[in-house]
């Protein structure tokens, strides 16, 4: 009996350990402080918890804060006391959940807040030491409660406290490109988390441990589907799924908004046409909407990718961007809904330079938008690249919100095996000065709207979530989630600071582990950058999988889809002159940057090939030729992916088995395809420069042709024994 017990206990213990050690908790593992020494500190000041109130919200956050307490600190505090009695009390809410609160000299304070900000601070409560966490709204405490949770998660002193935030921008989304059938558009992480088959009857705990995590950071809003929509999620039979799911995250403050498909009046509403201006169809979709806010009442509003890559819109009955985007927001309006529409276009019957045609269809169409429209804008003027210079959009259109659209998905940096820190790339696009009203115009001042004085801003990470336990296919994309929705909510953060906090919240505080991990996530997205499109290389990948190096793919069905198209190599050179000598795409840029896009000299190396055509003996700013530095970033990238995992591999004491061996592995694999990437792209160049892989460098383990053959797989080498 007794050995039977005690199997049972270590049965249990090994099965809470796989779990647990999966991933699944992300940053908020709220497991117990180690440091005894820091623990008694935190124990000694969290004696009491006064937390009145009763919103949905505010039982949410209340539950969270006693779920960390009570896992961090191994206090289970009951929340029953209305004002402090003991030193040590905690006292949480609004002025209007919380008497106590109303009587602390808080006010102006509060009004620098607005809607969702917070403050912790340490204060005296009839001379009782207190930390109070307070808001305007019920939202904003919940957003303190997991600030303040994360101060314990991340070792910071409780004492003399005297934080105050609010969000830079208004409405901070994931869009997840999740379809019907529970497949996610270059989705890496399993399938959709929306289980439309069982919803709305099913609950799955899963939704609100998802609301959690982006509570967590801020994230109050969610479109649920595919810019690729399917009009279906519009009848009752989805809206119904939809709206419970919007009933779990309404607690924690997020909002659902869904991608409308233009054509959707034929499709499900049984008209002849879709035609903005047709009064049948504006009808339409009027109905529709109120329909829909039945269901959701506090529905966001649509997401729509209209007239790029085949799907419909307005063009197709000769109308323009501002027509469809106008009906729409006429129709969310009187519900205070908004319309996000997307600035993702592009078509291979236009005979001007991809990366011109967004600016070329919106610019013209700046102030004919309604008032609840906002224009969504992907980073660059292509398509998340590794890197790209910033949209040349972005500044170009003053009276016009204009959202940011990152991709937290890496579909073209290495996908869910290649570590790539996000939060350097994302930083640098948010600082990157447009001049569009001088110096100091930020991307992320017009992201904000404080530039050009709009009333809505927003912004939204391609969500990189499915159904794996870790939920994002690797542990470090994690960080990535993390990254967008603590930039979303100040882009004035730096990355490195994101990516401690992530670290101490989702592994350890130590510091032998913290700094050399910190450094490996700052350096990896360039090392990306190196092994894959180095010098303002771009589109160069595998066609379709967009996985794996495909410089050489000249067949695709649109020219546009061609890496030949992008990077015209020839024997003279390599590079797209996008000057004005070429396709002045420069000129869409204000001044100066576009006089430092038009000059060689001056264009950053970062940007080169972007905006040049250069030969192979152009002279670097290293001395080297161009052939020779494209080379040698091809190598570089590599070596440093190898560092990497030396770095890891002596990592091991710090981290759990499991999470140290699905890393490691994930490590020595991307190492593996970073040279699929080398190897294939320099073999490849090289049949244009003609010029030698310089001394001292391995040699591509394959010829060309084996890179070139569609079912490559890149391996390891095989261990002698085997070969
Ligand atoms: C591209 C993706 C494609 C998306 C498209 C978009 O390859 O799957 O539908 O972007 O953003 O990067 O609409």
């Amino acid at each position: 009996m007794k050995r039977n017990l005690l199997a049972l206990c270590l049965l249990l213990l090994i099965c809470s350990q796989t779990y647990g050690e999966s991933g699944y908790r992300l940053w908020l593992r709220y497991d117990k402080v180690k440091d005894p020494a820091l623990l008694e500190n935190y124990q000694r000041m969290v004696t009491q918890l006064v937390f009145p109130g009763k919103s949905a919200v505010l039982n949410a956050a209340k539950q969270e804060l006693k779920l960390g307490l009570k896992g961090l600190l191994g206090q289970d505090l009951n929340a029953a006391a209305v004002s402090p009695t003991l030193s040590g009390a905690l006292l949480v809410g609004t002025p209007a959940s919380a008497k106590a609160i109303a009587a602390l000299p808080l006010a102006s304070k509060l009004k620098a807040l607005g809607k969702e900000g917070f403050l912790i601070q340490s204060v005296q409560v009839k001379g009782k030491a207190t930390t109070v966490i307070a808001a305007n709204s019920d939202v904003g405490v919940l957003y303190g409660v997991f600030k303040y949770l994360q101060l314990l998660q991340t070792g910071k002193p409780l004492s003399n406290l005297n934080i105050s935030s609010a969000p830079k921008i208004q409405l901070r989304m994931l869009n997840h490109w999740d379809n019907l059938d529970r497949s996610v558009e270059r989705g890496y992480a399993g399938l959709s988390l929306w289980d439309w088959k069982t919803l709305p009857d099913v609950s799955n705990p899963r939704y609100r441990d998802y609301a959690r995590a982006n509570a967590s950071l801020g994230i109050n809003g969610t479109a649920l589907t595919n810019v690729n929509a399917n009009a279906k999620i519009l009848t009752k039979e989805y809206l119904v799924k939809a709206a419970a799911l919007a009933d779990v995250f309404r607690s924690y403050g997020i909002k659902v908004y869904l991608t409308a498909r233009f054509s959707a009046p034929i499709e499900v509403g049984g008209l002849k046409t879709a035609d903005p201006l047709d009064p049948a169809v504006r009808q339409w979709w009027k109905d529709k909407t109120t329909e829909l806010y039945k269901y959701i009442p506090d529905f966001g509003g649509f997401l729509v990718k209209a007239n790029s890559e085949g799907q419909p819109g307005p063009q197709n009955y000769g109308r323009n961007h501002a027509d469809g985007a106008n009906m729409l927001a006429d129709a969310v309006a009187p519900h205070g809904g908004i319309v996000m529409w997307r600035a993702f276009v592009y078509d291979n019957k236009v005979p001007e330079d991809r990366a011109k045609q967004a600016y070329s269809e919106f610019k013209p169409l700046d102030g004919t938008f309604r008032k609840n429209v906002i224009v969504q804008v992907k980073n660059g003027p292509i398509d998340f690249q590794p890197r790209e210079p910033f949209s040349p959009l972005f500044g170009a259109m003053p009276k016009t919100p204009q959202m940011m659209e990152f991709q937290i998905t890496m579909e073209y940096l290495g996908q869910s095996t290649h570590l790539s820190y996000l939060g350097t790339y994302f930083k640098e696009v948010l600082d990157a000065d447009t001049y569009s009203k001088g110096k100091g115009s930020t991307v992320a001042r017009i992201v904000d709207g404080s530039l050009d004085k709009h009333s809505i801003s927003a912004m939204a990470g391609v969500a990189n979530i499915g159904l794996d336990s870790n939920w994002c296919g690797n542990i470090f994309n994690q960080a990535n989630w993390y990254v967008y929705g603590r930039l979303a909510w100040d882009h004035d953060l730096q990355a490195e600071t994101i990516a401690d906090e992530w670290l101490k919240m989702t592994f350890t505080s130590d510091s032998g582990f913290v700094a050399p991990v910190t450094q490996m996530m700052m350096a990896s997205r360039e090392n990306v950058v190196n092994y894959m499109t180095p010098l303002g290389l771009h589109h160069i990948m595998s066609e379709g999988t967009h996985y794996g190096p495909g410089p050489w793919v000249n067949s695709a069905e649109r020219p546009d889809w061609n890496s030949t198209y992008y990077h015209r190599a020839d024997s003279a050179g390599i590079g797209f002159d996008r000057t004005s000598k070429g396709t002045n795409a420069v000129a869409q840029y204000a001044a100066p940057v576009r006089e430092m896009f038009e000059q060689v000299e001056k264009t950053p190396e970062a940007y080169l090939l972007w905006f040049h055509h250069l030969p192979w003996t152009y002279k670097m700013k290293s001395g080297n030729t161009l052939w020779n530095e494209l080379v040698d970033r091809y190598y570089f990238g590599v070596s440093a992916v190898q560092l990497t995992r030396h770095t890891w591999a002596g990592l091991e004491p710090h981290v759990d088995a499991q999470r140290f061996k699905a890393i490691t592995a994930l490590l020595e694999r991307q190492e593996q395809e970073a040279k699929w990437y080398r190897d294939g792209c320099v073999l490849y160049f090289q049949t244009f420069s003609k010029m030698p892989i310089p001394a001292g460098y391995e040699k591509p383990a394959h010829e060309l042709a084996a890179y070139m053959n569609p079912n490559f797989i890149p391996m390891p080498p095989l261990p002698a024994i085997l070969q």
